[in-house]
């Protein structure tokens, strides 16, 4: 049992947003599968189609995917979060976009009685135009959404930030400022791929976010620095696929950890994250979790 702003969650294994996160059942089929906790796919203030397809590729060593947003909306997804509470036990965590504060407070807002246990501001998209990365490099942008949902809710806010920018640790120290009570680090890495035989750009979009495990040195560096610099938790996300890899966000910073693209390897890696890292810390001669988180700033 871990405790993370306020919720009590069963493992640090949480289910990271936009992978099984459009309905209810989906997100509880992962809450069956062992998840300590599950994100739902980034709900926005207008239905949105998402870009045109191929939307996601895979690369072997990492996905590449431009979605787009897509999603219903929240009056709409509102009875799904419900089903996702009344069928999991687990902490349900709403994530949420908009195209600037207000419409975050908004979807917040409309989104409470649902009954999330928190929300994740999307501030992170790497790929949508009006929304996302563009709203996430801008520190007084990134405070001043933070601010505004925590205006309209008691719930715990974690903000979920963007590794495409060259200082995460003033973005992430902007959103401590706007009272958010975690960060979670990190979206996607922009990339891109082409066709060498047609010249064409890969996706629909043309360029898009690189998860997966090629993405994880560069969401440990970025948790390292985030947990030196901020006094609120962070929570690691970026290729993390075993138990080894959990560990190793841990020892950077984590408190917790999400897991995405490797959920498409089999739901069954939550509870084999969640038994390797309890097997680790008993076996290792750690007294819990809070031993490991950060070890790595203490071997100097
Ligand atoms: O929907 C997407 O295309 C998407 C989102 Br909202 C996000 O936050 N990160 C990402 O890689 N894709």
């Amino acid at each position: 049992m871990i405790e993370i702003t306020g919720l009590k969650l069963r493992n640090p294994a949480i289910l990271a947003a936009g992978i099984m996160g459009t309905t209810g059942v989906s997100l509880a089929r992962i809450a069956w599968e062992g998840a300590g906790a599950v994100v739902t796919k980034s709900i926005g203030p207008e239905p949105k189609a998402g870009h045109s397809n191929p939307s996601m590729i895979n690369l072997g060593y990492g996905f590449l995917n431009a979605m787009g947003l897509p999603n219903p909306s929240y009056p709409d997804f509102s009875g799904e979060l419900e089903i996702a509470k009344r069928e999991s036990e687990v902490p349900v965590i709403a994530s949420i976009f908009g195209g600037n504060a207000h419409e975050f407070a908004v979807v917040a807002d409309g989104l409470i009685d649902a009954g999330p246990d928190a929300f994740e501001l999307n501030v992170s998209c790497p790929h949508a135009q009006g929304y996302g990365a563009s709203i996430g490099c801008d520190a007084c942008a990134v405070e001043e959404i933070a601010a505004a949902v925590c205006d309209v809710t008691e719930l715990p806010v974690w903000v979920k930030l963007t590794p495409n920018v060259t200082d995460i640790v003033s973005i992430g120290k902007a959103a401590q400022r706007g009272g958010a009570d975690a960060i979670v680090a990190i979206n996607t890495v922009r990339g891109m791929a082409i066709d060498i035989h047609s010249g064409y750009p890969v996706l629909g979009n043309r360029f898009g976010g690189l998860s997966g495990k090629a993405v994880k040195p560069v969401a440990i560096k970025c948790v390292y620095d985030l947990y030196a610099a901020l006094d609120i938790p962070v929570i690691g996300v970026g290729g993390i696929s075993s138990w080894e890899d959990a560990v190793e966000m841990m020892m950077a910073g984590a408190s917790a950890v999400q897991i995405g693209s490797a959920v498409y390897d089999g739901p069954e890696v939550f509870r084999n994250v969640a038994d390797g890292i309890e097997d680790f810390i008993s076996s290792g001669g750690y007294k819990d979790i809070g031993d490991i988180v950060g070890l790595a700033h203490r071997r100097t």
